[in-house]
């Protein structure tokens, strides 16, 4: 039995526990004997698949409902005071009127259900960095994720102390069992999901989804969209960024974040695999998704990953694209909406060439090469501990954190963006970040190919004025002595309908350019972009890129780049009213250089 002698804590799961009504309340250690039983229980109630353990051993396999497969953006609401204080971007609900919603729903939706309170810390624990945060969920499948994307249990309980901080984060999957009812193998309430934020209040509700960022509340909901809002208030960033180490030959060492909307290959970036022929150069993974950066003491940007597992989108993962993340799901990981195969392993498009002869589909239905669908959702997941990972970097679990010596944005963009270009300064950096767009792939909602703005790669994710987000970025060159260069890649410009770029590890070149230039090793031409490479500053060694290629790759059309920058479609530019002089003045210099 667990002690707690956090007075406001027991009175948050008392009133909570009055609220939702539960048959009963479980306070979660965090052991692996619990996780055993919940998974035991799960897999019993037909809600979990054990996967063949001489094959994937400790893992299970999960499908969801149907209807109940992504984030759900429609229903995700910053309900600050002011609208204003959520600024154009966001869903907004008064608080008043929005708690009133949300004690309707919530009152008795855990009837004939557990309560599981989960305590998890974001980061290392002790870490000057870490926040804590109390999951009260109905799910014991996020219990089961939540222990390996979080540090979890009766050590953060221990950390909390008797008047320790933590954020309220109140989940459920909005379907109460009445008596005799039977259970369904992924209860929801789609109709009725709300994923709710009480910046001011520093809380979270969700209601109705029991998927991914719904309702796993560290990630997204917290680490995000309620950390963007104690980060500003406290003078620190909270980033969708991952974070990774550069050690060179000689056993220097450098640490770059980058910020990649989605179908980026961001969790592949994380963990690539330098070419053979750079031979000494090493690539280490702190993180995949998000990144927490503070001053330390001496005004060194230090940053943190708040996560400890990778919740990864699972088609097109393989041994070409990213070997590191399948080894990290090796065992004791979690898979959500992918197939099974008939040996009691796991399947999903672009895993290996040739599909296997038969599936059961994420549905739970047989499935052919030939039958015509896919067989694992294109959002389906694996949940994965970092610690599996072959290249985890050997600071992961500093509670110091890492110097950042590099940040980089990127998008995803078939022409006009070369390959690499750096900001010519912090604020420019910042421009550069904050006028991110990219090209939507067939997976995302809307049109194959529409360049849409996601600044930074925080639009669903800013938990307040996007705006006011940028001026705060402007302002963190006031807090941090030895500011990161900043820099911005595309990895995805065609010459006649075919990528000019391999890709993959051998982003490793741009990586290392990057490195030299945090270095001061190397000059660089300028450019109406900023700072771009030579084609001798590139290490060729082991890759066939001729001169001629090089030219193409990295080829700027002022004309067409002014247009791009001063649409109205850019966020930008319709934010421009609300974002800070110094920015504004680095956006009329740019599109000066542009002519
Ligand atoms: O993740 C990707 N990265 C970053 C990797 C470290 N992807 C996959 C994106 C979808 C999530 C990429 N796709 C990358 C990339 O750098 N580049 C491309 C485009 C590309 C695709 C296939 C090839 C080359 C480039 N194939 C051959 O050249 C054989
Ligand atoms: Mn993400």
């Amino acid at each position: 039995m667990m002690k707690i002698q956090h007075k406001k804590l027991l009175a948050w799961v008392e009133e909570m526990q009055n609220l939702c009504e539960p048959d009963t309340v479980y306070w979660c250690d965090g052991s692996k004997e619990e996780a055993d039983r919940l998974l035991h229980e799960m897999e019993k109630k037909g809600a979990a698949i054990r996967l063949n353990p001489e094959k994937r051993p400790n893992s299970f396999l999960f499908r969801s409902d149907p209807k109940d497969v992504a984030r759900v953006e429609k229903r995700t609401f910053i309900c600050s005071k002011k609208q204003d204080d959520a600024g154009p971007t966001n869903n907004w609900e008064d608080p008043v009127v929005m708690k009133e919603k949300l004690k309707k729903l919530f009152k008795g939706c855990m009837h004939g259900r557990t309560m599981y309170v989960i305590p998890f810390c974001m980061g290392p624990l002790g870490s000057p960095i870490s926040h804590i945060g109390i999951e009260i969920t109905d799910s014991a499948y996020v219990v089961v994720n939540m222990r390996i994307m979080t540090r979890m249990g009766q050590k953060v309980i221990d950390q909390l102390g008797a008047d320790g901080h933590f954020v309220p984060c109140l989940h459920s999957v909005g379907k109460p069992l009445e008596k005799g009812q039977a259970d369904v193998r992924w209860p929801c309430d789609p109709d009725n999901t709300y994923i709710v934020h009480f910046p001011e209040e520093r809380s979270i509700y969700s209601f109705g989804s029991g998927y991914g960022g719904n309702a796993l509340l560290g990630k997204k909901c917290f680490a995000l969209r309620i950390a963007s809002n104690m980060a500003r208030d406290e003078g620190w960033l909270a980033e969708h960024m991952l974070i990774l180490g550069v050690k060179s030959p000689e056993g220097k060492k450098k640490y770059v974040t980058a910020a990649f909307p989605s179908a980026c290959g961001k969790t592949n970036f994380a963990m690539i695999i330098p070419p053979k022929e750079m031979k000494g150069w090493t690539i280490t993974t702190v993180g995949d998704d998000i990144a927490w950066l503070k001053p330390d003491e001496k005004g060194i940007l230090r940053a943190i990953n708040p996560e400890s597992g990778f919740f990864g989108v699972a088609p097109g993962t393989s041994l070409k694209t990213n070997p590191n993340a399948l080894a990290s799901c090796r065992c004791d990981s979690i898979f959500t909406n992918v197939a099974l195969t008939d040996d009691g392993d796991i399947w999903w498009e672009g895993l290996t060439d040739t599909p296997p002869k038969h599936l059961i589909d994420w549905q739970g239905n047989d499935w052919t090469p030939d039958c015509g669908r896919v067989s694992s959702h294109p959002n389906s997941r694996f949940t994965a501990p970092v610690k599996n990972c072959p290249c985890v970097d050997e600071a992961c679990e500093d509670p110091k954190g890492v110097p950042i010596d590099a940040m980089i944005y990127g998008g995803r963009r078939m022409s006009e963006i070369p390959l690499v270009y750096q900001s010519y300064n912090w604020v420019h950096g910042v421009l550069v970040g904050a006028t991110v767009a990219s090209e939507q792939t067939a997976a995302a909602e809307g049109k194959q190919g529409e360049l849409r703005s996601d600044p930074m790669a925080m639009l669903p994710f800013c938990g307040y004025h996007m705006g006011r987000y940028f001026g705060h970025h402007v302002n963190m060159a006031k807090r941090v002595k030895k500011l990161p260069l900043i820099f911005h890649t595309n990895w995805f410009r065609k010459d006649n309908g075919k990528f000019i770029w391999p890709g993959f590890g051998e982003n490793m070149r741009v990586l290392k350019w990057i490195f030299d230039r945090v270095d001061n090793k190397i000059d660089a031409d300028k450019t109406p972009l900023g700072w771009m490479p030579r084609y001798k500053d590139i290490d060729w060694s082991g890759l066939n890129f001729s001169e001629e290629q090089w030219k193409v790759l990295m080829a700027l059309s002022p004309k067409t780049l002014k247009e791009q920058f001063s649409s109205p479609e850019l966020l930008f530019v319709k934010l421009l009213p609300s974002v800070p002089e110094e920015l504004k003045k680095e956006y009329q210099l740019l599109l000066e250089r542009l002519g």
